[in-house]
């Protein structure tokens, strides 16, 4: 039995394919997604079926990002069959990451995409015998002063080993109730940590710590994906810390 996370997706279907395979996956084991399996000018509608099925194979559970909380606030919003043009510029910033194509939906699948929202979860604590994690989006559920902000905050060490949050966030909880512990995130591509320092290699995962928290970074930029020449996406296998790449 094996646990894996796997980070953001949005909507390469063939690389989640790819690393799926890798993965030798059996009834016993389970696969925690961390969120944004959807992007825009992707194949994201195959990426929502492709998860969904894997519930045939193994065990998953699916946590929000915030590209499809953006998608899904929308649904519950207007439940329009069709989303009249006029909406979809006055919203367009919102639907930066997805809602473009959204428009085009027939009806049969929007239910679709509306029933795949319908069992995700912010976050999951996973113990195994050697380390004690949690894995979310951005951050923890309780580290956002709302739900959505724990999926949006993005947290970037500075040179001091100090860091940097584009949201407010409760910094206390995140350094006492999770000391000790390692947050398995995905959101900020490893790419960006890499600008700030050349050492990190910009396509494998990323480990960092903050005072006592340890980090593991598994977005690896799947989104460019053909236009970026390090981008990939990364599994991590919990029990022993074992990576897996697309790419
Ligand atoms: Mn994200």
């Amino acid at each position: 039995m094996a646990t894996y996370a796997i980070g953001d997706i949005h909507g390469q279907i063939e690389a989640l394919q790819t690393l799926i395979r890798k993965l030798n996956l059996s009834k016993e084991d389970h696969v925690i997604f961390l969120g944004d399996y959807v992007g825009r000018k992707s194949q994201w509608l195959a990426v929502l079926q492709y998860v969904e099925s894997l519930k045939n194979v193994c065990r998953i559970t699916k946590l929000w990002g915030n590209h499809e909380k953006m998608l899904y606030d929308h649904i519950e919003r207007f439940k329009p069959r069709r989303w009249p043009a006029s909406l979809l510029n006055r919203f367009d910033d919102c639907f930066h990451g997805t809602g473009g194509e959204f428009l085009q939906f027939e009806d049969p699948e929007q239910k679709y995409v509306s029933k795949f929202f319908k069992d995700m979860q912010y976050d999951i604590l996973i113990e195994t015998i050697k380390y004690s994690y949690v894995l979310c989006h951005a951050l923890p559920k309780d580290v956002g002063y709302t739900p959505d902000d724990s999926i949006w905050g993005r947290l970037m060490q500075n040179e001091n080993l100090d860091f940097t949050c584009d949201v407010a966030i409760d910094k206390h909880t995140l350094f006492h109730k999770y000391a000790g512990k390692i947050i398995v995130h995905g959101h900020t591509p490893v790419l960006l940590h890499y600008e700030n320092n050349s050492n990190i290699a910009p396509n494998r995962l990323f480990k960092y710590k903050i005072q006592d928290v340890s980090f593991i970074d598994i977005d690896l930029g799947a989104k460019l994906f053909g236009r970026y020449p390090n981008a990939n996406l990364c599994a991590l296998r919990l029990e022993d810390q074992t990576p897996f790449y697309a790419a």
